[in-house]
This record gives C-alpha cells, structure tokens and sequence, in this order.
C-alpha cells in the first residue's frame, strides 16, 4: 500500500487545529494531528515544505522504518516542531493500519488492558468557593478525578483561570497578554484552597493541581509537603525540567505524587526523571512526543520504573490526539490517567469522533483505526487565527518560566 498524496488542513474552529491527511493507492487515508500550540504554522510548513514531499510513494505500512527515517534522516533531532511533525505522520499511518485491517487502533497496541481510561477534567474559579462550585459541579457530571486552579488573592490572572465568563482555553487570540505572579502568595494561597476542597468534596475523588513550571526545586517541596494532608492525585509541573536532577530535591521532602511532561518531546526528556524515579506520571502525550510509536516505547521504558501515564489532554490536543491517547491507554499496563478538558460543540462538530466518555471514563470506540474524521467543508470556515499562550512576570517584572 502506497502513499499517494498527504496535505495539511489548518482550520480555527474557536481554536487553531493542524490536521494532516494522508492517502494510499488503496483508497484508504488516515488523519494525523500536528498541533502545536502559538507556533502551529512552523509545524505546518515543516510538513508541507520537509516531509511530505519524501513520504509519497513510500509503503505506508512500515511505520517504524518511516518513523526512523523522518527522525534519524533529519540529521536535527528532537525538538517540538520536528517532534510534532513526526507525530502527525506516525498517527496517521496507525490510522490507515487499523483501516486497512478493520480493526480499532488498541487491538494493535496489545487490546484492551481495561475497561476504560480515568480521565480527569478542570475546575477553575476566581476564588475559593468558585473553584469548590466548579469541582462539585463537574463530579456531578461524572468526573471521578478533577484537576482545581483558583485565582490567587493579589496576584491578577492566575494560571488556569477564565478571564470573564467563558470556559477556560490557553490560547488567546493575538498577541501574547501578560500576567502578574507572585510565588510568595501563592504558596501561602494553595493549601488553603485545598484544606477547604476536601472539607466540602470530601477524601474520595481525586483532586489533581497544575503549578505551571512557576516554582524552584525547593519552593515546589515546601507546596508538595503542605498539600500531603489532602492527598492529591498529583501536582503537575512543580518546576522546570531541562534540570531533571532538580526533581531529586522535591522527591526527598514530599510524598505527594509528581507529574510532568507537557512540554517534552522525547524520552531524552525524561529519561533521568523516569530512571531515578523522580516522577510518578509521565505528561508528553502522543502528538508533541513523536507519535504513538515513541509514546509506546516510553510508556514501556516508565513502565520498568513504576511510572505511569496522565498524558497532557488540553484542547490544543486535537480529537486526534485525544483519540490516540484513548487507544494508546486503553492498551498499555502502566495507564495511569487520561487528561480531558472538553472541546468546544464546534471543535467536536469539525471532528467527529467514536471515543465516548462514561462516568469517569474514557473509552476510544471500536470504529477501525483512531476512529476519528474531519468534516473540511465545516472547518473550511473557520480559518487559522494567530494565537498565543499568555505570558507571566513577577512583580518586579521578571519573566516567569511559564
Ligand atoms: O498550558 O495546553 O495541563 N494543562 C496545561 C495547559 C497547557 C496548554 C499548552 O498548550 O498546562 O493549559
Ligand atoms: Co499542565
């Protein structure tokens, strides 16, 4: 089976998509997400321009080979761009697989290893009792796992909270906004809003905390070790992690669980942080790590270490992604938890989908491949518009990590 011909569609369905569509000599075609969040058209020219001119005519079952040859081939190795270009490639010929085997993409990981995937949604609230209303609203939706983010008294725009009234996206639309931080408060501010969670939602579902890389190694253990009496799920992110070995210092303060990973793109990334057991959940998700064939091998290397799986699920992972991830986890042994922050009526309009959520959890459909189509009249409308992460500084105006 041969590829014929692969093109990109960028579309803005209330947020920027890169979708790649890849056919073959059989007629079947496979879908592959290249999303990259504020710097979306650099993977789509990396595509366009670098990669797909060298797919066509290649046998599109040798995934691995292609994956090799698009990683090894480069000579530049590593890198988001690279990586999600890679991704979008490797996801799409999984799909034509499971198509040209009429079979859904997790019989071809191993089959299912569970019943369905723990995913778990955001609560966000400009104040404490916001953020309790968010969470109780969203267990009662179903949600057995809720990641809460309040707005820190003193501190304008905090992370993860809606400016105005509509829901919570990371991306805005032109240039990039600033915010203001400050460590201080909210360290003082944190374990207050979760003394207060767990009086109204009680010990038995799990509350999950993003920290957005924003503190030092051990300014992260001081917030691990004053969060242990609530027990969270997690806390994600505590601080950057080029300086994996900085992760040890927080590891002998705290018992509270660590994840990280959102913003790595291979196992290089995390090779140290898995090795030493620093974390206990890997984040990179399937298109910013290379595709399903790299997640694969870091799942199976994590898995070694008792690391599992809580792959990044924010909605600049397209239904594609979100899709393979389904797949990916219902699969391996060391799932963990799957992220799920809903995407718009309109995203979900464009991307049709056979993945369904149920009481908590997530489960990828039987449909053949990802199980997942775009509708290109609809997202014909709604072209790219450029869009950025926000960025914060400290008081006195220094630039924070994120
Ligand atoms: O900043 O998806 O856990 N989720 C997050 C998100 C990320 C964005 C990056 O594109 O941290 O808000
Ligand atoms: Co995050």
């Amino acid at each position: 089976m041969k590829i014929t011909s692969a093109r990109l569609i960028v579309c803005s369905p209330d947020r920027n998509f890169v979708t790649l569509r890849m056919e073959t000599d059989e007629g079947i075609y496979g879908l592959g997400d290249a999303t990259l969040n504020g710097r979306e058209l650099a993977v789509a020219s990396y595509l366009e321009d670098h990669v797909l001119p060298c797919l066509i005519g290649r046998d599109a079952s040798r995934i691995e080979d292609i994956w090799q040859y698009l990683y090894r081939g480069a000579y530049w190795r590593r890198g988001p761009v690279t990586m999600a270009a890679i991704g979008a490639v490797d996801m799409a010929l999984w799909d034509i697989k499971g198509k040209a085997l009429n079979t859904p993409l997790y019989n071809l990981l191993g089959g299912a290893s569970r019943e369905g995937c723990m995913v778990y949604t955001h609560a966000n609230g400009k104040d404490i009792s916001e953020t309790i209303d968010a969470v109780q609203k969203e267990m009662a939706t179903g949600y057995v796992a809720v990641r809460a983010q309040a707005g820190v008294p003193g501190v304008a725009s905090s992370y993860g909270v809606p400016k105005g009234t509509s829901s919570y996206e990371p991306a805005e639309r032109g240039l990039p906004s600033e915010g203001l931080w400050s460590t201080e408060r909210y360290l003082n501010f944190v374990p207050k809003l979760f003394e207060q969670l767990r009086q109204h939602v009680g010990e038995d579902v799990h509350l999950l905390h993003d920290v957005h890389h924003r503190l030092t190694p051990i300014e992260a253990a001081r917030l691990g070790k004053s969060l242990e009496p609530y027990h969270l799920f997690w806390m994600e992110d505590p601080t950057p992690a080029e300086l994996q070995s900085g992760f040890a210092s927080i590891r002998q303060h705290t018992t509270t669980p660590i994840a990280v990973g959102e913003v790595f793109n291979t196992l290089w990334d995390c090779k140290e942080l898995i090795e030493r057991q620093l974390i206990d959940y890997i984040r990179i998700t399937v298109v910013h790590g290379g595709g399903i064939s790299h997640l694969r091998k870091i799942a199976d290397f994590a898995d070694i270490y008792q690391v599992r799986t809580g792959c990044h699920g924010a909605t600049d992972m397209s239904p594609i992604t979100m899709a393979a991830a389904l797949h990916l986890g219902l699969a391996i042994h060391n799932f963990g938890i799957q992220e799920h922050m809903r995407h718009t009526t309109l995203t979900d309009e464009v991307f049709p989908h056979a993945y369904r959520f149920d009481a908590g959890y997530m489960h990828p459909g039987d449909a053949p491949g990802l199980g997942v189509e775009i509708d290109e009249a609809l997202a014909a409308k709604y072209p790219y518009q450029r869009a950025y992460l926000p960025i914060a500084r400290k008081l006195d105006g220094t630039l924070t990590d994120w």
